[in-house]
């Protein structure tokens, strides 16, 4: 990891840091556009094509039922299914109260303005498969669509060498009552949940965290089809910012945690000390050798950086401007600390609060925004997964007070249709 000086920085110098998973020669954005067309020409056809090239398995269908998906649930050992039952738990009692229902409003008498929630109806999920499967991660979508109501579950994940799902996404399949599971990964998966194909449905919005080419697929079928997404979630960020008050051993640990996920995944550590920075470096490389992943990590470490700044505040401006998906606090001073957050999906406070509780089972959500979309966007919640309406309703009192005022609006705009809507209302009360 190379450090670098807060105070040496100049504002391009930042600007260069915070970036990431840039594009540049478009040349996933070719491959990708390719794998949604033949998609959308061919369907299932073109899904058991790339199944068989990028996944090396031959398929003879594209799906697993519940019959097979009991069967793969049956490896599930009783102590593996006390913990998934507890992330469940965890994650649905925090989501639960995310569905609440707003006031009707009376803007004046006799008009009454109100949003009710309506769940969308079919949405797809996309579990990845890769070099870590990750059930967590289909609990943490399932759990706010069956939260909010969502009549149709799509859920779509790379097969295994041996045509199957493995039996943790198979459990978790079943916890959520979900009852198929589609054996397709990548950007194709994601291109059939837009356009639907033969055996996959349309949906109305997709949610899940992906490689390069998924998120691609993400944000072209975003524009180019009338199918939502939840968020361009690229790979995986922890930012920490510790003090003297840290825990070398623990930083270390929770930047390996990050960096394990994939070669592309970034840890950044802002610190306030040069001493601190070595501590943690020299913590790195004990912890680093003895995990299963370590090539993995190694080169997610060549790919991240140290700032050493003069205080906390310091280190949360830059934070605020990498807009990290993860933010650790590892300081005793987090309370005074947290008010100046500004851009970050999702916090973890103080130096016993390490991001895998998050990831696995606290309760909140681990699909979050990367890649400084943080800025912009929120984690997916129960929200994701629902509609806001506004509903309105005037009785007689509520049109003689509210009419005049629409009668002058629409004759500003010259729109008299508009404000003979209300005339000829008026004109019989
Ligand atoms: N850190 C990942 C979530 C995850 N970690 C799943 C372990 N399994 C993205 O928030
Ligand atoms: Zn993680």
């Amino acid at each position: 990891m190379k450090t670098y000086n807060y105070s040496a920085l100049s504002k391009a110098d930042i600007a260069k840091l915070v970036q990431r998973n840039i594009d540049p020669a478009n040349e996933i954005r070719t491959l990708v556009e390719d794998i949604i067309e033949n998609v959308r020409q061919h369907g299932d056809k073109a899904l058991l094509e790339y199944t068989y090239r990028f996944d090396k398995v031959e398929l003879d269908k594209l799906y697993l039922d519940k019959a097979e998906l009991e069967e793969l649930a049956k490896a599930i050992s009783g102590e593996q299914k006390t913990a998934l039952q507890t992330a469940y738990d965890n994650i649905y009692k925090f989501h639960k109260v995310q569905l609440k229902a707003e006031e009707h409003v009376e803007t004046m008498p006799g008009v009454t303005c109100w949003r009710e929630i309506r769940a969308i109806e079919k949405v797809g999920l996309y579990i990845p498969g890769g070099t870590a499967v990750l059930p967590s991660t289909f609990l943490m979508l399932g759990i706010p669509a069956r939260i909010a109501g969502c009549k149709q579950i799509i859920v779509c994940s790379p097969p295994q060498k041996n045509g199957k799902v493995n039996a943790f996404i198979a459990y978790v399949a079943l916890m959520l009552g979900v009852d198929k599971v589609y054996l397709a990964g990548g950007a194709q998966a994601i291109a059939a949940m837009a356009y639907g194909t033969e055996s996959i449905t349309k949906v109305d919005k997709i949610f899940g965290p992906g490689n390069q080419f998924v998120t691609k697929a993400k944000t072209i079928i975003q524009s180019t089809t009338t199918t939502a997404i939840d968020m361009p979630a690229g790979p995986s960020e922890v930012l920490v910012i510790a003090d003297e008050t840290a825990k070398a051993a623990y930083v270390a640990a929770d930047l390996l945690a990050q960096a394990e996920h994939g070669v592309d995944s970034q840890s950044v550590l802002v610190c306030t000390s040069q001493a601190l920075a070595d501590e943690v470096l020299n913590e790195v490389d004990k912890q680093l050798v003895i995990l299963p992943r370590a090539e993995i990590a190694r080169q997610a470490l060549d790919n991240s950086y140290i700032i050493v700044t003069g205080s906390l505040n310091e280190a949360m401006d830059f934070s605020n401007e990498y807009a990290p998906e993860h933010l650790i606090l590892a300081t005793e001073r987090w309370q005074t600390l947290t008010p100046a957050i500004i851009n970050a999906g999702s916090v973890f406070l103080g130096n016993l609060t390490p991001e895998s509780a998050g990831d696995y089972a606290s309760g909140t959500n681990h699909t979050l925004p990367t890649s400084s979309y943080a800025k912009a966007y929120s984690g997916v919640s129960v929200d994701s997964f629902v509609k806001k309406i506004t509903f309105q309703h005037l009785t007689g009192q509520g049109m003689q007070n509210i009419g005049p005022s629409v009668e002058v609006l629409a004759e500003m705009e010259g729109l008299h249709a508009h404000k003979n809507a209300v005339t000829v209302r008026m004109n019989n009360i």
